[in-house]
């Protein structure tokens, strides 16, 4: 049975899981699901509320929605690469909690229209990442990692952004070494672990990629 993650190449969210598996050093096989295909019926079976990738399975059993199987990977292989402060610190455990939350809702949800959408709405969408990404600067100040010196949960959710930052700066019309030059350089650090540079396309291949979704899309 073992361990499988239905997800494709260019998903952000699979990739977190990609880089926690890979921490963890568990040995998992990757199903791919092109959604521009469509869906498969075990990817509807297995995630039947939301539908979406990644999904974890693990003997055969699925964990859906990705911030979830990071936790998951976390307790199910607790032995190696603990991705959250100690149980005895819970404050440190629901600060990182908070991070990996904000990711999700400023960093990812608020990435998307930067480069589904043209003009004026791109550039709206455009500056308030930039302005997220200020805020998660500051939270890094001058750590290593968000946590410190161990690579933990809100670097595992937000790594990925290090394959998509230069279509997010071609459609954007900005460049985040000046921007948040801290946080690159940090994204940098990330790199160098193998466990992201595995997991993680080149960032050129995303951007041609998300050019033929906008010519799917109509808008261009
Ligand atoms: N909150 C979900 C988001 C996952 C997600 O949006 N996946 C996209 C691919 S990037 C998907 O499967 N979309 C298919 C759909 O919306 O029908 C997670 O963290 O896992």
């Amino acid at each position: 049975m073992g361990v499988d993650l239905l997800s494709y190449w260019v998903t952000p969210y699979g990739m977190r899981v990609q880089v926690a598996l890979a921490e963890k050093g568990v040995e998992y096989e990757f199903k791919e699901e092109n959604l521009l295909v469509g869906k498969s019926p075990l990817l509807l079976q297995s995630n039947p509320v939301h539908k979406k990738i990644p999904v974890l399975l693990h003997d055969g059993k699925p964990v859906c929605e990705s911030l979830v199987i990071l936790s998951y990977i976390d307790e199910a292989w607790p032995e190696t690469a603990p991705m959250l402060p100690p149980a005895a610190d819970p404050l440190a455990r629901a600060h990182a909690r908070f991070w990996a939350d904000f990711v999700d809702k400023k960093i990812m949800d608020g990435s998307v229209n930067i480069w589904k959408s043209n003009g004026e709405a791109a550039a709206e969408a455009a500056k308030a990442f930039i302005e997220s990404l200020k805020v998660l600067e500051g939270e890094l100040g001058e750590k290593k990692y968000f946590g410190g010196e161990g690579f933990g949960l809100v670097d595992i959710t937000l790594a990925p952004l290090m394959a998509w930052y230069y279509a997010y700066e071609k459609y954007g019309g900005f460049s985040m070494e000046a921007e948040v030059p801290k946080l690159m350089a940090w994204g940098k650090r990330c790199l160098e672990r193998e466990s992201v540079a595995k997991s993680l396309p080149e960032p050129e291949k995303v951007y041609v990629f998300v050019g033929q979704v906008r010519k799917m899309f109509g808008l261009e």
